[in-house]
């Protein structure tokens, strides 16, 4: 007989045979009967068996999180809470689970962070961790959907790479046979040379790697990036095309992940769109309002952005920063050089998201790599792209974990990565 995941039981006639597989949760032996709680991936069912002596003798025998095969009968009336249990006739060891466990699965006291990472995936297999990268797969698959919608094609650029793009102290250095190497920061200097290779609109979603030493509730040394690139296009454009990637991510999830809301006790709605819009300079007034001196051309600290936040209710964007604080390849304000069409989309103080119209001008843009003090030899392949042909262009990097632990209340970011790198953490 074929196996049937425990989330379609429901949709069989009652007295049906079935077989289903999955963890052994709990074992339960009363008197007469003894009731197995099995779990697989789409559910949670109750088989019950009658305490002959062979069976009472197996079932004694198995260890909670063992993988077993349940054959039986669906009872529809059952008196269990979901209504629904498996009359079971026979019941077996797929594959037998060591006592104890690292880490429960059932626990109503949760335990740190770092234990229940040691012990990923037992972790994982917790309903409530779970679901959150159900939400995370949603998520992506609505922001991939909209993209594609408007004529984005997925890349996939080198990840092992010569030069650095967001500055060259966060870089892991590797051997690349006999030259140096370093993983990528970001795919931002491959992503602009497609726009000159006349790709109009590309994404790319994939690893990101950043030596930052600081270990926050919000870094990792390893994460997803979703990046974006579009031709003929400024940073408005990219602003809008990053809220309707949003939204649709968050609709699709709505759409898709009803249990995994649930499972997590929370509920989401679909953000507003266009989000308000606030430049650098309007956030240096608000901050002297309060009485918070602020020098133009510095970045603003987490208790600065938490004050800018707390006057938004969701999503923010923060325009027009210094070209001191943006990187070389970020376009300055035509009529403001001192400023930059650039743009962070913020969530109270956390930055989920830069972007900017980038300089496409191959002599504007050795000369910012100059004032960057800058090596433009590393840079070569890059700048070489401008010179034959570069059209305007703009875009921006989404940070997939950040987006997550924001849109689903998390204090971590840590929660929202299967298995996170940070300073100290390389294993699992
Ligand atoms: P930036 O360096 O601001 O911009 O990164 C873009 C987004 O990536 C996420 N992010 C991180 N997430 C977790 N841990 C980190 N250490 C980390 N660093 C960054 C954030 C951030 O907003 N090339 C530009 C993007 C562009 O202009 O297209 C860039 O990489 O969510």
């Amino acid at each position: 007989m074929p196996r049937t995941y425990i989330g379609a039981l429901r949709g069989f006639d009652d007295g049906t045979d079935v077989v289903i597989y999955g963890w052994l949760q709990e074992a339960r032996i009363m008197k007469n009967v003894s009731f197995l709680i099995l779990r697989d991936n789409t559910g949670i069912i109750q088989a019950t068996f009658k305490n002959d002596e062979a069976t009472l003798e197996a079932i004694k025998r198995i260890n909670r999180e063992s993988i077993v095969k349940v054959q039986g009968v669906i009872n529809k009336k059952s008196v269990s809470k979901s209504g629904i249990e498996i009359k079971g006739t026979s019941v077996s060891v797929v594959n037998e689970a060591e006592a104890p466990l690292p880490l429960p699965v059932i626990d109503p006291v949760q335990a740190d962070l770092e234990t229940r990472l040691n012990s990923r995936f037992i972790d994982l297999r917790k309903r409530n961790v779970s679901a959150i990268f159900r939400i995370e797969s949603s998520l992506l698959w609505g922001i991939r959907e909209y993209l594609h919608g408007q004529n984005f094609i997925e890349v996939h650029t080198p990840k092992i790479v010569a030069a650095a793009t967001e500055g060259g102290a966060d870089l892991f250095p590797v051997r690349y046979f006999e030259k140096d190497a370093y993983l990528n920061q970001s795919p931002q200097l491959y992503k602009e040379v497609l726009m000159s290779a006349g790709f109009d609109r590309v994404f790319e979603v994939g690893p990101a790697f950043r030596a930052e030493e600081h270990n926050t509730t919000r870094h990792l040394n390893e994460f997803t990036s979703i990046d974006i690139e579009m031709s003929f296009a400024d940073h408005n454009d990219a602003m809008s095309m990053l809220e309707n990637a949003i939204k649709s991510g968050v609709e699709n999830a709505i759409r898709a992940n009803n249990d995994d809301f649930e499972a997590l006790g929370i509920s989401i709605g679909v953000p507003e769109t266009p989000f308000p819009r606030i430049t650098y300079e309007k956030c240096i007034e608000l901050l002297s309002s309060e009485g918070i001196d602020f020098k133009f051309g510095d970045d603003f600290s987490p208790d600065h952005l938490r004050m800018i936040g707390s006057r938004f209710k969701g999503f923010y964007f923060i325009t027009e920063w210094p070209a001191s604080v943006r990187p070389f390849y970020t376009m300055p304000k035509q009529d403001d050089p001192r400023l930059t069409n650039s743009f962070d989309l913020q969530y109270r103080e956390i930055e989920v998201t830069s972007g900017a119209q980038r300089v496409h001008d191959p002599k504007m843009l050795v000369e910012r790599f100059r004032e960057k003090k800058l090596d433009v030899k590393s840079f070569q392949f890059y700048i070489d792209a401008f010179k034959y042909g570069m059209p305007p262009h703009a875009g921006w990097g989404l940070g997939l974990e950040r987006l997550t632990m924001i849109l689903l209340g998390l204090n971590n970011i840590r929660e929202t990565t299967l298995f996170p790198r940070d300073r100290t953490r390389i294993i699992p």
